[in-house]
């Protein structure tokens, strides 16, 4: 009963009538032109957006034939990038001498994740694709010899720690700390952008880590995890200067770029603890920094 006197109360001609005649009055033509002016600009700034990416494109696609455009986040104040998957590109195109320019203008590409690239007018996305499609279009650069059963070491231990170790990088860097250590390795421009977007990052995130499961556990049971994926990639390199061989392979990219992010992009204690404990892997690392990264002090953020 209740329900349909209340249906018959509501009248779709009363309520119009009542809009129209609102709109009609001095307030609702002030409403009308505010509501007109923001539509106009935000149009306006979706045209503008249009355009600066069409600019952007044009720009990149001049880069010179077989010159990789690696479009990736600025650099970090003590390693050369928070992102473990732009880094581990990034020594890979150094490893095989593959020519490159760095663009921060736009880190995140069609598939909103970093890194991406431009590539004589194509745009690949996903490090490990991308990573695979130069290797093939330049002929194996990296002059690998592995056996089968190697490549499958190689990329057993990428898995472990692209996929897991990394994530409990993340959740000590994000959600554990609360962004209190990993603040100050960003460049100026993102600290001022986490800051403003801090409470929408943080629950993303920890969304996220909850889901993947690594946001459920203590930071005790996380850093087990990960201390135990060390101990298992330093058994892996036992006595070879590289991963895998004598010389470095693709895999030693990705090793590289995540040991990065435990030294010195997750927490002083990590780092306190990894130098203490893991002497093989920061040897490792020093070794393939000054191989690579030479420039390493000048690829930092203020
Ligand atoms: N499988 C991808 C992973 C890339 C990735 O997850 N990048 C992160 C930065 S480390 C990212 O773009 N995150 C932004 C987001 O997910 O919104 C690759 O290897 O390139």
């Amino acid at each position: 009963m209740v329900h349909r006197s209340a249906m018959s109360a509501f009248r779709p001609g009363a309520v119009w009538s009542g809009v129209s005649e609102c709109a009609r009055g001095e307030s609702g033509r002030r409403v009308g032109k505010v509501l007109l002016g923001a539509a106009l600009l935000g149009i306006g700034l979706k045209v503008y957006g249009r355009y600066r990416r069409y600019q952007r494109r044009q720009r990149w696609n001049q880069a010179g034939k077989d010159v990789v455009v690696l479009h990736q986040f600025e650099r970090g104040t003590n390693c050369p990038n928070l992102s473990p998957f732009a880094l581990k590109l990034e020594t890979f195109l150094r490893m095989a001498g593959i020519k490159y320019v760095v663009d921060t203008d736009e880190p995140q590409g069609s598939r909103d994740k970093c890194p991406w690239i431009t590539f004589n007018g194509q745009e690949l996305s996903d490090s490990e694709l991308i990573i695979d499609f130069l290797t093939q279009h330049f002929g194996k650069p990296l002059k690998e010899k592995l056996t089968p059963a190697e490549h499958a070491v190689g990329r057993a231990v990428q898995v472990m720690l692209d996929e897991h170790a990394i994530t409990a990088v993340g959740y000590k860097r994000y959600v554990i700390d609360r962004c209190s250590y990993i603040m100050g390795c960003f460049s100026k421009k993102y600290r001022f952008m986490l800051r403003l977007m801090m409470p929408i990052f943080f629950s993303r995130l920890k969304r996220i880590l909850y889901i993947i499961g690594m946001g459920r556990f203590s930071e005790v049971e996380a850093m087990f995890f990960l201390y135990r994926e060390l101990r298992a990639l330093e058994d892996v390199l036992g006595d070879k200067p590289f991963l895998l061989d004598n010389k470095p392979t693709t895999y030693d990219a990705a090793v590289f770029a995540v040991l990065t992010q435990v030294i010195y992009g997750c927490a002083p204690e990590v780092e306190r603890y990894v130098r203490a404990n893991y002497d093989a892997l920061v040897q490792y690392h020093e070794r393939m920094k000054d191989k690579y990264w030479p420039d390493w002090e000048r690829c930092r953020a203020e």
